[in-house]
């Protein structure tokens, strides 16, 4: 079985690497179909050892295309996605438009694989916020084996997060300050080169930001309504690769060697952990992987069940284009999914 794939946004950091993920795991593809907005149309994009050439996202016919990776921002979502969901075709969507939607489902594979099948409600599936995905993979085993009642995130968020022209600002302000030139701030609130800027997104009515209130919300939808969850999330000159500083209570004891041991065994997990200078990860090094990282594993002793923890991983991967393929993968390997056009 071979489906027909369009990328929308594809000329952006997640869809560029949401093309690489679909050839690297060899995704069963009858066509890759690049889609962008009309004035990228034209512009070439690698796939594989292929080059396609970018189509106008507003004027093509879903009518015999399968799975639509779309990541393309909220309004063009808003405004495209329910439109193709109606043609059949299942939109994955990176955007933040539909996640709180109660009829889309909101998928991390090695957390809620089984809620997938919500998707036939609107043929819409959201990927979350990258710093919810990586976060929910690492508590989900020791939710399952202690409960965790409360969660306190502190998070260090690469600026690819803020698309391809926040990693030029971070280039731009490093290389002036080098050349004694002026420093310009456009895409950031202020300059993020050798700083950190505890905003991202905009800010609420209660003070929180828009990314503090997702890391909340999603982990609450995907995970447990009933886990606490405060974020103070943070822009640290990284160009790929979200850290986080995890503490959690939980309502049963649970050890630090416990924990290891069942992040060991997690899917998407690995623990890298040794208590001795360097032994652990840093975004440099989980830039490019796929997988989900935790470090610094260790008693809390400000509650009365608590850990500690560190974990990073791949904000353009696992926080978007890797998760994406993986819920396109869930939906075919639950048989939730057939091609529209059978091969010959
Ligand atoms: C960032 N987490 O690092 C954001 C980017 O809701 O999908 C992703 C925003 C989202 O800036």
């Amino acid at each position: 079985m071979k489906f027909k794939v369009a990328i929308a946004g594809a000329t952006g950091n997640v869809g560029r690497e949401m093309l690489d993920v679909l050839a690297e795991r060899r995704f069963p593809v009858s066509e890759v179909v690049a889609l962008a907005s009309p004035r990228s149309v034209g512009r070439e994009v690698s796939f594989g050892d292929k080059v396609l050439k970018c189509r106008n996202l507003e004027n093509y016919d879903f009518a015999d295309t399968d799975i639509c990776l779309m990541s393309a921002g909220g309004d063009v979502s808003r405004a495209f996605s329910p439109k193709i969901g109606a043609k059949g075709c299942v939109v994955i969507d990176n955007s933040s438009a539909f996640r709180m939607d109660p009829d889309v489902p909101l998928i991390v594979p090695e957390v809620n694989a089984e809620a997938v099948a919500g998707f036939v409600n609107k043929y819409i599936v959201a990927n979350p916020n990258c710093s919810t995905a990586q976060l929910v993979v690492a508590l989900k085993p020791l939710h399952d084996k202690a409960k965790i009642l409360r969660v306190v995130v502190s998070t260090y968020q690469s600026v690819s997060g803020a698309g391809k022209e926040a990693m030029d600002e971070l280039f731009a302000q490093t290389r002036a300050i080098y050349v004694s030139d002026p420093i310009e701030a456009k895409k950031f609130p202020k300059r993020i080169a050798f700083n950190v800027i505890p905003q991202i997104d905009v800010f609420m009515e209660d003070g929180f930001t828009k990314e503090e209130w997702k890391m909340t919300a999603e982990t609450k939808k995907i995970l447990d309504p009933k886990i606490k969850l405060v974020a103070t999330c943070v822009r640290v000159p990284v160009f790929i690769g979200h850290s986080e500083s995890v503490n959690i209570e939980f309502e049963h004891p649970i050890s630090p060697e416990e924990a290891r041991d069942i992040l060991r065994e997690a899917p998407g997990v690995l623990v890298i952990d040794k208590h001795e200078p360097g032994g652990y990860i840093t975004p440099h090094e989980a830039a490019g992987e796929d997988a989900t990282y935790v470090s610094r594993i260790r008693c809390d002793p400000s509650v009365e069940n608590g850990l500690a923890l560190w974990v990073v991983a791949d904000n353009l991967r696992k926080g978007a284009a890797l998760n994406a393929v993986q819920i396109a993968e869930t939906l075919i390997n639950r048989k939730l999914l057939a091609p529209k056009m059978r091969a010959a």
